[in-house]
């Protein structure tokens, strides 16, 4: 017997369905005749239409709807003689109601976050970084958290290099930019960044200088120094909702002022990067999409006629002043081995300023060439460097003594596509093993699901 019923509604152009449960859901004409699924206008091995807008007829009429002949589906004859078959679970999924369209969106794009502030530092969520790597259970558990909380620690990584890019790898592939595919976060002589210094960073997010700033971040601790150094997260989403409810006028000069960003030097390649980008970038609906906000990077030009400025200083001040708050604010000092993987279009970070055992020693007997670099101009490799112990002579600039933090970013795409296959490899193997009467495995290999 057939799940439900077919009607015409030629009047406003829609096929009307009506499931033996209650629902009656209206499917527009065109709508239907654009996504049939024949292999004439469909080619399944791309799940992509191959049908061409020059010839759908946005008025089009039918000549016969009727239930198929399983039940299960609905057939539509076009006026053409043209047929096409919809399965009612397709038809269903695509439910033109307001209420189905969200939830449907929501679940294809996880917009629904957890806003948090300082009491977020009691349940950081932690996973061991091993199993991430190796268990789809692990790994969706992990990037359910960043999407959620946006951020997730891994920890008992090595406490060597090489390590997050193997991270990015199981997630799909990182991002590159002018900073090159992995970098190094450590104290340089002529830094072309103001991360690459001992000095203090304020809550920021990388790289708004990019018209698309990179939507991930992972930094691996590969060693800490001997004082200072320790991280703050900031959940930006959260800041931007005080900001609204206290200073509506400040959100608004934020949300609709674009700030020149500009980044300048070279590194992978000499580079020469301008943007624009409001602090709150606001999607249609008006939801906080992306924080974009690093002041090292924020550019002397501003954009603005004279009478804003002052304004927008005072906009700038009060909401970088929440993002400082301890309310908002977590924050703990990264051990070797631990990484922090974080939404970088929504959470700020910062880091206190450190002092490494070489700028202790250098600072105690007095450089001796006057240029606070002893000499070693080797490079960065990191052969036969097993930690900190042991290798307190070379004080120079290539990398293998003091603080360093390995990063890299990912976009959001590939982060979110992973996502996905995780989540639907596991609904499958729920399925299955309900069917077989057991319980899921633990996983298998993150690349194996889905
Ligand atoms: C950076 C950064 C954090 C740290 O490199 O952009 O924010 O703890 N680093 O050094
Ligand atoms: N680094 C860490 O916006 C920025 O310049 C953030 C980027 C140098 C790749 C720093
Ligand atoms: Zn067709
Ligand atoms: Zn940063």
């Amino acid at each position: 017997m057939s799940r439900f019923r077919v009607r015409r509604r030629d009047d406003e152009g829609t096929l009307e369905v009506r499931w033996r449960g209650g629902a009656r859901r209206r499917y527009p004409y065109v709508w239907l005749r654009d996504n049939c699924l024949c292999p004439g206008c469909f080619l399944p091995s791309a799940q992509a239409r191959r049908s061409l807008m020059a010839q759908l007829d946005p008025g089009t009429g039918v000549a016969e709807v009727a239930v198929t002949s399983s039940g299960q589906g609905v057939s539509v004859l076009w006026p053409d003689g043209h047929r096409s078959d919809f399965s009612g679970r397709w038809l269903a999924a695509r439910c033109f109601s307001a209420a189905s369209r969200a939830a449907t969106q929501e679940a294809i794009f996880m917009e629904e976050r957890e806003l948090w502030g300082c009491e977020m530092s009691a349940r950081l969520p932690a996973f061991p970084f091993e199993a991430v790597l190796s268990d789809g259970a692990a790994s969706l558990a992990w990037l359910t958290s960043l999407r959620r909380h946006g951020l997730a620690l891994l920890h008992g990584a090595p406490a060597r290099r090489g390590q997050i890019e193997r991270l990015a790898n199981s997630v799909g592939f990182l991002r590159l930019t002018f900073y090159g595919n992995v970098w190094e976060v450590r104290d340089k002589s002529d830094a072309n960044n103001v991360a690459y210094t001992a000095g203090p960073l304020a809550p920021h997010t990388d790289y708004p200088a990019l018209t698309h700033p990179p939507g991930v971040q992972f930094l691996h601790c590969v060693r800490q120094a001997v004082r200072g150094g320790a991280s703050q997260l900031v959940d930006g989403f959260a800041v931007c909702e005080q900001l609204r409810r206290e200073q509506p006028e400040a959100f608004r000069l934020l949300a609709s002022t674009p700030l020149n960003y500009v980044d300048v030097g070279t590194d992978l390649c000499d580079f020469h990067v301008h943007s624009r980008n409001p602090v709150i970038q606001l999607d249609e609906q008006g939801r906080v999409q992306r924080i974009n906000l690093n002041h090292a990077t924020r550019d002397s030009v501003l954009d603005v006629p004279l009478r804003a400025v002052r304004p927008l200083y005072a906009a700038l001040s009060r909401f970088s002043a929440l993002t400082e708050s301890p309310r908002n604010q977590i924050t703990f000092t990264l051990r070797p081995g631990d990484v922090i993987t974080f939404d970088n279009w929504r959470l700020l970070h910062g880091r206190a300023d450190y002092v490494d055992l070489r700028s202790e020693q250098e600072a105690g007997a007095g450089n001796t060439d006057g240029t606070g670099n002893t000499g070693n101009t080797g490079d960065s490799g990191d052969a036969g460097n097993t930690g900190d112990s042991g290798n307190t002579g070379d004080t120079g600039d290539s990398g293998d003594t003091g603080r360093l933090l390995e990063g890299c970013y990912l976009d959001w795409e590939v982060v979110l596509s992973r996502l996905r296959l995780l989540r639907a490899g596991l609904e499958k193997e729920t399925r299955r093993s309900a069917s077989a009467g057991r319980l899921p495995s633990e996983g298998g290999p993150a690349g194996t699901l889905g």
